[in-house]
Formats: structure tokens, C-alpha cells, sequence
């Protein structure tokens, strides 16, 4: 350990240096609590050794000022001639966490030190774990709002997003639009190339609506099985249509195979688009009613192209 060893007495400082080189520890010297200060800063010391009766500044004076300022818990052990249950009292009571009789007994400061960096190292462990801890808290926060298969936002986040959106949309009088998409003819796509070629076009697709928006306001959420939601704060009915175009585009182009399709040949998507100005009235499920009911529309009317 890195010991700071803090002694007016020189003789005393001699002898304690002597017993902790022997003990393999390495020492940085002291005079009086003043300096202790100093070199607890600049060392940054794995335990303190410190007399208590010194000049300039007093080793209980000296602990109490590290406990005020440190960042890190470091051990102190008082060394002192006096060695009375008040001395012992009020040195713990300054922030020290033993207190051993000058002079030194070499096996008695070597099993201190033993045990104060016991203590050390169970500390540090805490701190790692309760890093860990918050670190796996973060991560399982994170997870809850997202969906496993296609990273994109889950109905729990989009739900909350959606509400959150309508109130502030329904405050600053601006148009909100929601946009609800559903793979076309997607069940006779599973039966004819499985359910795993399935969830790989349920990806593409989803990856096609979250790099389609541009705007770091709006949302994709997978709504649930083959169907996303698109929750696009301030965006007008207009706006709202031209990126249900765009996306219809990019969906093409990924030019999916969908033999079984009887609308075209490759994996298409039919959209719904509500939009309105949110009122006191209108709740975050009206809008994906809506969007909803235009989204049938759409599959009545042919399928492949988003209804208003
Ligand atoms: P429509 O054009 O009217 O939307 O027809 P559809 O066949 O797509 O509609 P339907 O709702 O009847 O079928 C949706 C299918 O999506 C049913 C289910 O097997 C499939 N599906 C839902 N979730 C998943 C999923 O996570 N992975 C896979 N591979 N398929 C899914
Ligand atoms: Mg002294
Ligand atoms: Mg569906
Ligand atoms: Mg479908």
C-alpha cells in the first residue's frame, strides 16, 4: 500500500518508516498535520499513519479536514503516546478509523494494515457492484421501451410518447399526425417462405420507416405483429402524406419477393393517415382509431397506398 506516514517526532518517524518498508509498503513523509493535507492531495495515499499531538496543525485537526474534502474514503490511523479511552474516543470521533500506542509494535501495525485494507478493498468492490448495478438499471430501462426484434420503439414507449405529444401539440396548436402501417397479404407471405424469412422482412420494413424520418421529434413504433405506428408531432396532413409516399417508394425498392402476393409481386405496406390539431377532446388512442380506420381504407381500396 501506498502509506502516508505523518510524525514531528524524527526518531518516531525513523522507526514507523523502517517497520512499513519492511512490511513491503511504500512511504511518503510528514511533519505535521498541515502537510498531511497537502501530500494527501498530491499522493493520493491508500491509508494515513498520523501522529496526533504535532505542531503547526494537530493530527485530529488534519483528519477531520481530509474526511471534509476527500473524494475517497482513505484509513487513518492515530499513533500516539497518549493512550487514554478519551484520546481513542475523540480520535475516531475526527474521523479516524483506529488508533494505536507509540511505541509501535511492528506485528500489531502489520495486522492494522491488514486489516484496514480489508476494509480497503471491500469498499472498492461495493463501489464497483453499485456501478454495475446502475449501469444494468440503464441498460433494463433501455430494453423496456424497445422492441426485440426490430429495435424500434415498443407499443409501452409509443403509447407514452403518443400522450405526451398530443398534450404538447393540443398546448402549442400545432398539427399532430399519426400514420399506421401494416404489411400486405403478410400471413400467406409466412406460410409460403416460413415464419423466419417472415421476421427478417418485418426488420427491413421496420428499417425503412425509422431511416424514412427525418426529423428527430417523430417516432416509429412496431405497434404489434406486422403492423408500426408513425407518431409525428407538428407534421401536416400534407407533410404526413408525402412520407407515406416516400415510404411506399423505399418499401419497393427493397423489391421483397412475395409470390403469393395478389397485389404485386414484391412485399408491399398499406398506411393510414390521421391527422388534426389536438383538443382537450382527443386522446392518444383516437388518433390510432383513426389512423386505423384509414388504414382499412386502404386495404379495401386495393392495398399498396396510404388512405387519409
Ligand atoms: P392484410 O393485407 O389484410 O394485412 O393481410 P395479412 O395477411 O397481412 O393480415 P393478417 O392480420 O391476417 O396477418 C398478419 C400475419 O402476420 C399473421 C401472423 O402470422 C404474421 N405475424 C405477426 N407477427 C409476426 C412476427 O413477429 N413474425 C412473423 N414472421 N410473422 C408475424
Ligand atoms: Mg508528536
Ligand atoms: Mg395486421
Ligand atoms: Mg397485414
Amino acid at each position: 500500500m501506498k502509506v502516508l506516514l505523518v510524525d514531528d517526532s524524527p526518531v518516531d518517524r525513523v522507526i514507523s518508516e523502517a517497520f512499513l518498508l519492511e512490511l513491503g509498503h511504500e512511504v511518503i513523509l510528514g511533519e505535521n498535520g498541515q502537510q498531511a493535507l497537502e501530500l494527501y492531495r498530491e499522493h493520493n495515499p491508500d491509508i494515513i499513519l498520523m501522529d496526533e499531538v504535532m505542531p503547526v496543525m494537530r493530527g485530529h485537526e488534519a483528519a477531520k479536514a481530509i474526511r471534509e474534502h476527500e473524494d475517497n474514503w482513505v484509513p487513518i490511523i492515530f499513533l500516539s503516546a497518549r493512550f487514554t479511552a478519551e484520546d481513542i474516543s475523540a480520535g475516531i470521533d475526527a474521523g479516524g478509523d483506529d488508533y494505536l500506542a507509540k511505541p509501535l509494535d511492528q506485528q500489531v501495525l502489520a495486522a492494522k494494515m491488514k486489516a484496514m485494507e480489508r476494509i480497503s478493498n471491500m469498499r472498492q468492490r461495493l463501489i464497483e457492484v453499485s456501478d454495475e448495478l446502475e449501469a444494468a438499471n440503464v441498460e433494463l430501462k433501455r430494453l423496456a421501451d424497445v422492441d426485440g426484434l426490430t429495435g424500434l420503439a415498443n407499443r409501452r414507449y409509443m403509447d407514452r410518447f403518443l400522450k405526451h405529444e398530443v398534450a404538447r401539440c393540443s398546448r402549442n396548436n400545432e398539427p399532430l399526425s399519426v400514420v399506421m402501417c401494416d404489411i400486405d397479404e403478410f400471413k400467406s407471405y409466412n406460410d409460403f417462405y416460413g415464419h423466419l424469412k417472415g421476421d427478417d422482412c418485418i426488420r427491413v420494413i421496420a428499417n425503412v420507416l425509422i431511416s424514412s424520418l427525418k426529423r428527430a421529434t417523430d417516432l416509429a413504433a412496431r405497434f404489434g405483429g406486422e403492423e408500426f405506428a408513425l407518431i409525428l408531432p407538428n407534421t401536416t396532413e400534407k407533410d404526413a402524406k408525402v412520407l407515406a409516399e416516400k415510404i411506399r417508394a423505399k418499401v419497393k425498392s427493397q423489391n421483397i419477393m412475395h409470390e403469393k402476393s395478389s397485389v404485386v409481386s414484391h412485399v408491399t405496406l398499406s398506411m393510414g393517415v390521421y391527422n388534426e390539431v389536438p383538443t382537450s377532446m382527443l386522446r392518444g388512442d383516437d388518433y390510432l382509431n383513426l389512423a386505423d380506420k384509414a388504414l382499412y381504407h386502404a386495404k379495401q381500396t386495393g392495398r399498396n397506398k396510404a388512405v387519409s
